[in-house]
């Protein structure tokens, strides 16, 4: 079965999606995610001119073969653009494989290892009184897990807060939006937020917190310190991940869980994390971390440190990624908890997929490959347009990570 065809189609129906689209001599059609949130075209030009041609003619049985063609073969490793190209190619050729074999792909991965998916929704609001609002939606709409973000008295805007409550999205058109950051007006007040959550919903709801690798490790040793009482589920990117080492200071402070890594790309931004049990969750995805083949081998490292998978699913990774996302989750024993966060009705109409919310958790139909597609029609009434994610400073104009 070899590939004729490899193509990239971007397009933006609601946000910017890069999606891969492979096809092979027997008529089978397999997709890949290949969207990096406001350098969208840096990955669709690496796949069009240096990996896309490299693809036509070969085996597409063949994916462990492919992607260490694409890795070692680049000589260049690593890297986000590099590894969200692979991931892209990965994702399709497993679509394929499972397609060709009449299989879902959690089927080729060993089966199920759970019934069903467990998601964490995203509640957010400008003051506690509206976090409260939403998150009592969100565990009226039956989610057995939340995420709290709220704003932060002081401060302009923030990670998480949104004014369209339902579809958060960070990225703005055309040009990055300014943001003000002060690490001592946030941890002044985000415990009162979860406190009220607490005293509000009480303890059946699972919470969960992003802190977006805003503080430095003593700071988020003394979050995670002052968060015990309240129990979360996880605290997330608390610290950039870059030093891993940073998790030390931690981890020796707070057995509040910790959960890190939706920037980061491969197995080695992993390894001293996992191997020193300094993390609970492995936070990357499918599409950040080379596709199904990588993302699995991370995910076994993890198994036999105790640290668990619990997949980034904001709305920039499309609904192939969640398909791809789901396959996995259903399938690795050590599986945590999936981010979700719907996309628009533009969305799906360009992504039709067959997994489906229900009860706090999301499951896929069984259809063969992925279980996801994108509707090439539909794609070109949503023309691509230049976005990019905020940029953020202190108070006085330093910039820092947002
Ligand atoms: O800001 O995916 O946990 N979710 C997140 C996301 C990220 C976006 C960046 O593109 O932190 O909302
Ligand atoms: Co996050």
């Amino acid at each position: 079965m070899k590939i004729v065809d490899a193509r990239v189609i971007v397009c933006s129906p609601g946000r910017n999606f890069v999606t891969l689209r492979l096809e092979t001599d027997t008529g089978l059609t397999g997709v890949g995610d290949a969207t990096m949130n406001g350098r969208e075209l840096a990955v669709a030009a690496y796949l069009e001119h240096h990996v896309c041609p490299l693809l036509v003619g070969r085996d597409a049985s063949r994916i462990e073969d492919t992607w260490q063609y694409l890795y070692k073969g680049a000589y260049w490793r690593g890297g986000p653009v590099g590894m969200t190209a692979i991931a892209a190619v990965d994702m399709a050729l497993w679509d394929i494989k499972g397609k060709a074999a009449g299989m879902p792909v959690y089927d080729l991965l060993g089966g199920r290892s759970r019934d069903r998916v467990l998601v964490y929704g995203h509640a957010n609001g400008e003051t506690i009184p509206e976090v409260l609002e939403w998150v009592g939606r969100y565990v009226g709409d039956g989610y057995r897990a939340v995420r709290v973000q709220c704003g932060i008295p002081g401060i302009a805007s923030t990670y998480g807060v949104s004014s369209d409550k339902r579809y958060y999205e960070p990225a703005d058109v055309d040009a990055p939006t300014e943001n003000t950051w002060s690490s001592e007006r946030y941890l002044d007040f985000v415990p009162s937020v979860i406190e009220a959550v607490r005293d509000e919903y009480g303890f059946d709801v699972h919470l969960l917190h992003d802190v977006h690798h805003r503080l430095r490790p003593i700071e988020a040793a003394q979050l995670g310190k002052r968060l015990e009482p309240f129990r979360l589920f996880w605290l997330e990117d608390a610290i950039p991940a870059e030093l891993q080492e940073g998790f030390r200071i931690i981890r020796r402070h707070t057995t509040t869980p910790l959960a890190v890594g939706e920037v980061l790309p491969t197995i080695w931004d992993f390894r001293t994390l996992i191997v020193e049990q300094l993390i609970d969750y492995v936070r990357t995805s499918v599409q950040r971390a080379g596709g199904i083949s990588h993302l699995r081998k991370i995910a076994a490292l993890a198994e036999v440190h105790h640290v668990r998978l619990g997949c980034h699913g904001a709305t920039d990774l499309s609904p192939v990624t969640m398909a791809a996302a789901l396959n996995v989750d259903l399938a690795v024993p050590n599986f945590g908890i999936q981010e979700f966060m719907p996309h628009t009705d533009e969305t799906y109409e360009v992504f039709p997929r067959s997994y489906d919310y229900r009860d706090g958790h999301l499951d896929l139909a069984g259809e063969p490959g992925l279980g996801v597609d994108i509707d090439e029609e539909a794609a070109a009434r949503y023309p691509y347009r230049p976005a990019y994610l905020p940029v953020n400073r202190l108070e006085d104009g330093t910039m820092h990570s947002w």
